[in-house]
């Protein structure tokens, strides 16, 4: 039998579980009653919590029927229950005897997608079982043609010569200057959907959202910052494309579609925000085929 555990952020499933939600993506410190307000307001913009826990459980199922019989599939949880280490007990309970390890987020990067593996790792080979990791699937061909859609279709509902912004969850620069490959592969990824897209050179661009609220620098320009450029320029308009992320929630329907989407508004600046990929079948089927490569 054939393991593989599927890992993702995690998301609080009450607003009770805000709190230590945050506590552990802060590694064990506790947020300020202002840093937690603030979140609560964000979550219940959006209608109180995320959907990113029934999305990744549709992701989920779909990559496990993709499989087929012959895999036990588990969610592992980098903030939330269930954790990754339950999930790898799970499949080796179902008699897992290799583990294959899929994040749902494309690009890899010290801070993210190697933190799930290197948890994934400890907790399978602590079990005695053989762990295979995929690090990216930044340049999946169903991924970039889901994106490269998704482009078209929004441009098609906006003024000619609207610029696409791509984004990615921004990281610490500190990160990025000991040689991070995360904001090249977010660049390919983007090049890549532009080039299908037939974007001309120009009228395209990377840009990084949803910096931590920490004092130190991060990668940037902030899709804010770029909000500000384009509509000082004249730009007719704002596609922006969160390519770095395979799920609607709180970065997206709160940072986007609320926060970035409201200061368009106020600069005079048309904005859409491109669908992004949740459980669509052909990005699962090519997940799914590229865990089988893996195994
Ligand atoms: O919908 C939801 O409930 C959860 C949405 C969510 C996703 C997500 C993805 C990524 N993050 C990444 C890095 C960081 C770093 C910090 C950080 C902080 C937060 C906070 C919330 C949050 N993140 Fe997140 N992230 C999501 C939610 N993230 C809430 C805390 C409040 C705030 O700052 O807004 C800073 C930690 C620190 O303070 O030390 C760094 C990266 C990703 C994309 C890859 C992945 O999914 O793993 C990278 C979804």
């Amino acid at each position: 039998m054939n393991g593989l555990v599927v890992m993702a952020y995690g998301t609080p499933r009450r607003p009770e579980e805000i709190e230590a939600y945050y506590t552990d993506i802060r590694r064990g410190r506790p947020p300020t009653p202002e840093q937690l307000a603030d979140l609560v307001r964000r979550y219940d913009a959006i209608g109180g919590l995320s959907p990113l826990a029934e999305r990744t459980e549709a992701q989920r199922t779909a990559i496990a029927t993709e499989l087929g019989a012959d895999w036990t599939v588990a969610t592992g949880l980098r903030h939330a229950d269930p954790s990754i280490e339950t999930a790898v007990a799970d499949v080796v309970a179902a008699g897992a005897e290799r583990i294959t390890g899929l994040v749902l987020a494309p690009h890899f990067s010290s801070m993210s997608v190697a933190a799930y593996h290197g948890r994934a790792r400890v907790a399978a080979e602590a079990a005695g079982v053989v762990y295979s990791a995929i690090d990216s699937w930044a340049a999946d061909a169903a991924y970039v043609a889901f994106l490269a859609n998704a482009v078209r279709a929004s441009l098609e509902t906006m003024p000619d010569g609207s610029h696409v912004l791509f984004t990615a969850h921004s990281l610490p620069q500190r990160v990025i200057a000991d040689g991070d490959p995360y904001p090249t592969e977010v660049g390919a990824t983007a090049s890549s959907v532009a080039d299908e897209a037939e974007l001309t050179d120009g009228t395209w661009s990377v840009g990084w959202q949803s910096a931590g609220r920490t004092p130190e620098p991060w990668l940037g320009p902030d899709v804010l910052e770029e909000i500000d450029r384009l509509a000082e320029d004249g730009t007719p308009g704002l596609v922006v494309c969160p390519c770095g992320f395979v799920s609607d929630h709180l970065e997206v329907l709160y940072d986007l579609d609320i926060e970035a989407s409201h200061r368009a508004a106020d600069r005079g600046l048309p904005f859409a925000r491109t669908a992004v990929v949740n459980d669509d079948a052909t990005v699962m089927r090519s997940l799914a085929g590229l865990v089988r490569a893996t195994s």
